[in-house]
């Protein structure tokens, strides 16, 4: 090679790699499969084009019951906006006539001069929106550039739910419908609330007044407490419901009631008003299980709690009760699915509340033993897969975690992703397994930073685990997706944990 042409050569190389990096940067790739979405979607192809939407681009909507939904595409993208017009850029409708697709399935087919998002039922579009909102890249350049292709969509298990703990450390209602739109961004459907347990009573009862002036005044560490007014709890259940969510409100029984026992003397056996707690042990408390009064006060709380809660699940706990004697747990238990019963609500309860004669319709949800939850099994019972070493949130990722628990196992980022709910109990057979859920216990979690170091980014895992198909999930291509979401982390100020097994400079291939 004479001087010009190596020089030629070299410039051609410099050249040519400029032009790889600008593109890289500039353009999004133009096949949809290249996507960086979780949970990943059932079915995902791409055409190989580019559909450009406006900043101002038009939502139509088929339905009624889709202004919602429509709204809150809006509020997450200020710009958008209804339209009557058949030609609108964005199509909402319920005619997608799948019958897979269940209610909270979807199918969108992006073309490149519209997006047509259709499902059975309105949960099944603001899911879909939630996978739209993945594919719109953050930054603020128009228009928005989005590879064409077709997504077809549903969910593995009807259950997908995440746990907040209010009682060991309060959260207020602004930070817990923080927590909704984390979980609703990943489609789960559930929020649980433990609205009760030794440090703490975060649920205005209007006929049992001093669960709050006295029951809620403290938690862990001493602080001041607090707790939800009715009006208040259902404004989280409002603003849960507009995002698919149910609200599981779950009042622990019999144990884990220090903070009702201190607050009324006759649901302790000996009479005596019990002592506020701050601590963090468990499995000392227990309601006096042969006191009629204590199935009055049961009566109560329930009466009103199913009264404000539209969804069909009342949470009964019912686990560690180490202080109460075994047959009166399982005749409290008994009473207790009685009084669920009668307000029209399906218990739900710990996997402890499987030695109770339970009935078939009632929902046990796994956490420690296996045994319990195969006798429920074979009682025909759904079974919710929280399994401690796999599921808590708040378990160290390692030994170096500023805050958490390690009493069941650390849970690294890989750990969490890297399970199969079918493989967790080989007694309870698929067609049980109801959905998943990922707890939060809150005992070294004070503050929303808290919450958002330990749950970001295992939540992510949490919600492909109970969407997407187990043969399709995969560590090395998951790990890649979730490196992506960091970008919408830090857009919406969420403070996560840095985990060391994922390659979080490998950005958005999408953006
Ligand atoms: C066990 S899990 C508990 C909770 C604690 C948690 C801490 C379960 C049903 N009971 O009371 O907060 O461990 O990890």
């Amino acid at each position: 090679m004479n001087l010009e042409s190596k020089y030629a050569y070299v410039l051609g190389l410099v050249l040519g790699a400029l032009l790889l990096v600008t593109s890289c940067e500039t353009k999004p790739p133009t096949n949809l499969a290249d996507h960086t979405l979780i949970p990943h979607p059932v079915e995902i192809a791409g055409t190989g084009d580019r559909f450009q939407l406006a900043r101002a681009a038009t939502i139509q909507i088929a339905d009624a019951s889709l202004q919602g939904p429509a709204e809150y595409l809006i509020k997450a993208q200020p710009g958008m906006k209804l339209t009557t017009d058949q030609k609108a850029d964005i199509v909402l409708s319920l005619d997608a006539n799948d019958e897979q697709l269940g209610e909270e399935g979807y199918v969108m087919n992006i073309s490149d001069d519209q997006i047509l998002l259709s499902a059975n039922h309105s949960g099944g579009v603001f899911h879909g929106l939630q996978t739209l909102l993945q594919l719109i890249p953050l930054s603020d350049e128009r228009p928005i550039e989005i590879p064409t292709g077709t997504i077809r969509d549903y969910p593995r298990y009807a259950y997908r739910g995440s746990m907040l703990d209010v009682s060991r450390h309060f959260f207020g209602v602004e930070d817990v419908k923080r927590y909704i739109d984390f979980i609703a961004a990943y489609k789960f459907n559930v929020l649980h609330l433990h609205l009760t347990d030794d440090q703490g009573w975060r649920i205005e009862i209007k006929s049992k007044p001093a669960l709050t002036a006295i029951g809620a005044s403290t938690e862990v560490g001493g602080g001041a407490g607090g707790f939800y007014t009715q009006e208040q709890y259902q404004d989280i259940v409002q603003y849960a419901a507009d995002r698919f969510i149910t609200i599981v409100p779950e009042i622990d029984l019999p144990g884990h009631t220090q903070a009702a026992l201190a607050s009324y003397p006759e649901l302790n056996c000996d009479g005596k008003v019990g002592e506020l707690y701050t601590g963090t042990k468990v499995g000392f408390s227990t309601l006096c299980t042969d006191n009629e009064a204590t199935y009055e006060f049961v009566d109560a709380v329930v009466k009103e709690l199913a009264a404000i809660t539209p969804g069909p699940f009342i949470h009964i706990g019912g686990d560690e009760s180490h202080a109460t004697e075994k047959e009166d747990f399982i005749y409290f238990i008994n009473r207790a699915q009685k009084i669920v019963s009668k307000y029209g609500k399906t218990m739900m309860g710990w996997d402890e509340i499987a030695q109770g004669e339970i009935e078939k319709e009632s929902v046990v949800q796994q956490w420690n033993s296996a045994g319990n939850a195969s006798k429920a099994a074979e009682n025909g019972n759904r079974i919710i897969l929280s399994p401690a070493k796999l599921a808590y949130m708040d378990m160290k990722y390692d030994s170096t975690s500023r805050i958490g628990y390690d009493w069941a196992a650390l849970i690294e980022v890989d750990q969490a992703y890297n399970w199969d709910p079918d493989s967790v109990n080989a007694t309870v057979p698929s067609e049980l397994i109801y959905g998943i859920e990922a707890p939060l216990w809150t005992e070294t979690v004070e503050n929303m930073e808290d919450i958002e170091y330990l749950v970001f980014p295992r939540l992510l895992g949490y919600a492909e685990i109970g969407w997407s198909p187990q043969s399709i999930r995969n560590w090395e291509t998951y790990r890649v997706r979730l490196a992506a979401q960091a970008l919408r982390f830090e857009s919406e100020g969420i403070d996560f944990y840095r985990s060391p097994v994922v390659d979080w400079e490998k950005k958005d291939s999408i953006n």
